[in-house]
This record gives C-alpha cells, structure tokens and sequence, in this order.
C-alpha cells in the first residue's frame, strides 16, 4: 500500500490544518503557503485518486461537489470569483499525489498560479 499523504494525516487530524469546510465526502483547509489572498485546498477524502484525471474518470460527481466547495469557499472568504487549479503530475508541479484543487481569490498577482 502506498505510504499516505500529508492530506491523509489532516484529514485524520496527524497533523494541523485551518480546516474551512468538511461533510463526509471533502475536506478544504488553507494551503502552507499561499500564493493568493485565499488560497484553499479542497480535498477528497478518499485517497484512491492520485490527481483530477483519476477523479474525473472514476467519480465525476465527487469532482462536481470539489466545484461547487470551491464556489462556496470563494463566496464565503473573499468576493466570489475565484481560479480553480489543478496540478497534474510532477512536471506541471504536482507535489501530493491525493487528488486536490487549488481555489485561489483575492487580487490575483501574473505569478499567483498555485
Ligand atoms: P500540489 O503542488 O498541487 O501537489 O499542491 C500541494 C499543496 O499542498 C501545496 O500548495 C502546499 C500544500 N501543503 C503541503 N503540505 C501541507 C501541510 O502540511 N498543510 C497544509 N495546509 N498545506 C500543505
């Protein structure tokens, strides 16, 4: 079995997070080192996707609740709007391999992207 992830240790409360939404399916805290004026991780409490193509492909409705979190976070905490990121494999700097979308709000910088 693979060794589980820093998201699994939040997520069984190992280890501290800002916790900012959870119900049975999602877990969404605050990322270590933001690089927007909101940056939340919205999580999936299973661990069996290792990125967004693996959760889109086996529970498109789980990806569907990440969406609308990520919605309700951005409407919560800052204005609304909000950019969506989903970091895919190593190369496109992809660090924890348990499926994650990065929200990120506020006045947005050219180098915010998570
Ligand atoms: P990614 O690079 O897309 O795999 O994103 C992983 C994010 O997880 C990265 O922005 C930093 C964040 N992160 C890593 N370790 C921790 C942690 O212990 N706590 C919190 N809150 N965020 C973490």
């Amino acid at each position: 079995m693979a060794e589980s992830t820093v998201f699994e240790k939040i997520i069984a409360r190992e280890i501290p997070a800002e916790i900012v939404l959870e119900n049975d399916r999602i877990i969404a805290f605050t990322d270590i080192a933001p690089k927007a004026p909101m940056h939340v991780l919205v999580v999936p409490k299973t661990p069996q996707y290792r990125d967004v193509v693996e959760l889109a492909a086996g529970d498109p409705e789980l990806l569907g609740e990440i969406v609308q979190a990520a919605q309700a976070i951005a409407r919560e905490r800052a204005e609304g709007d909000f950019r969506l990121v989903f970091n895919t494999g190593e190369l496109a700097g992809q660090t924890v391999f348990h499926a994650h979308a990065h929200v990120l709000a506020g006045t947005l910088g050219e180098d915010s992207l998570a």
